[in-house]
């Protein structure tokens, strides 16, 4: 059973085809896939209903970090496997899951503070007053948080690096526009967007043009992103968009290793991080975007 966050992002579809091409009867599986629509408590329901079909393996993909810990005990004493992929949980007993694998969010945060200081140091805009705000994804969601948590690491070694307001997006592009408009009337002196997802970045971006605003490397407002999905190299090949930190959704085949070695018998990590790159304007973008799969 696979209990998937929903469908709010295209990262979000490209995970959820990774699963469900990879766990196919072909492959010896039989996949129950649920849908939650970004809310926890259908998918503590479908993770009752796994546990009620003794399903061999349960995988969470948690849409928050907190409030797990009934559940997971109920997994456990069916002597079920849990297995998170994607977001992690906050548990006062790991011992509730057997691993976790995703990405490392944290230092995807610190990677695009990182950008952003290498990119006005370049533009002799170092000492400079620079105006931030930020559409974070669905708060508690620990890409929501680890991305916020690093970024604002880097805020504390740039004084002048100021962060107007921070709201949440949902990581849903209908959302990521609304928040945008209505920062876009709060704040007349935007310099950067940190957007915690291409979608919101999406949505922000036609918000700016809809406000007579211009974006991108030649625009007024700098956007940096998360996740580097094919319509993210669009939109910087396309001039809107400076940078998107990469976030690997494809972890179908990453699962059915990990599964595959709980049948051997053998034992797995833990906590497995899958390595990201960070993609901007200064690179070959169309060449590049030809070698991915989402
Ligand atoms: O960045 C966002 C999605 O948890 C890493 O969820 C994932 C995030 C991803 O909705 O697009």
């Amino acid at each position: 059973g696979y209990a998937q966050v929903g469908a709010e992002s295209d990262w979000r579809t490209a995970n959820t085809k990774s699963f469900k091409s990879t766990f196919t009867e072909e492959n010896g599986y039989k996949l129950i896939f649920d849908d939650a629509q970004q809310k926890q408590e259908n998918q503590i329901k479908a993770i009752r209903s796994f546990i009620q079909q003794d399903v061999d393996y349960i995988v969470v993909a948690p849409v928050v970090e907190t409030g797990w810990e009934t559940v997971l005990k109920e997994a456990k004493d069916a002597g079920i496997p849990v297995i998170l992929s994607d977001r992690q949980m906050k548990l006062s007993d790991d011992s509730l899951y057997t691993c976790w694998v995703g990405g490392n969010f944290i230092k995807e945060g610190h990677d695009a503070g990182d950008w952003l200081a290498a990119y006005l140091k370049k533009q002799g805009r170092e000492n400079d007053d620079i105006n931030i705000v930020t559409l974070q994804g669905t708060i508690g969601a620990s890409a929501q948080v680890g991305r916020t948590e690093g970024f604002g690491d880097k805020l504390k070694e740039h004084p002048k690096w100021h962060m107007l307001a921070t709201q949440t997006g949902e990581f849903t592009q209908a959302k990521g526009q609304e928040v945008m408009e209505s920062f876009l009337k709060s704040y007349p002196d935007i310099d950067v967007v940190v957007a915690e997802n291409d979608n919101m970045a999406f949505g922000a971006i036609d918000a700016i043009k809809a406000a007579g605003k211009t974006c991108g490397p030649n625009g007024d407002i700098i956007i940096i992103s998360f996740d580097a999905v094919a319509a993210a190299f669009d939109a910087m090949m396309a001039g809107d968009m400076n940078c998107s930190v990469e976030c690997n959704p494809l972890h179908g085949p990453r699962v059915d290793a990990i599964i595959k070695k709980l049948q051997a018998g053998e034992k797995v990590n833990k906590i497995q991080y899958v390595d990201e790159k960070l993609f901007d304007t200064t690179m070959d973008l169309k060449a590049i975007k030809a070698t991915r799969l989402y």
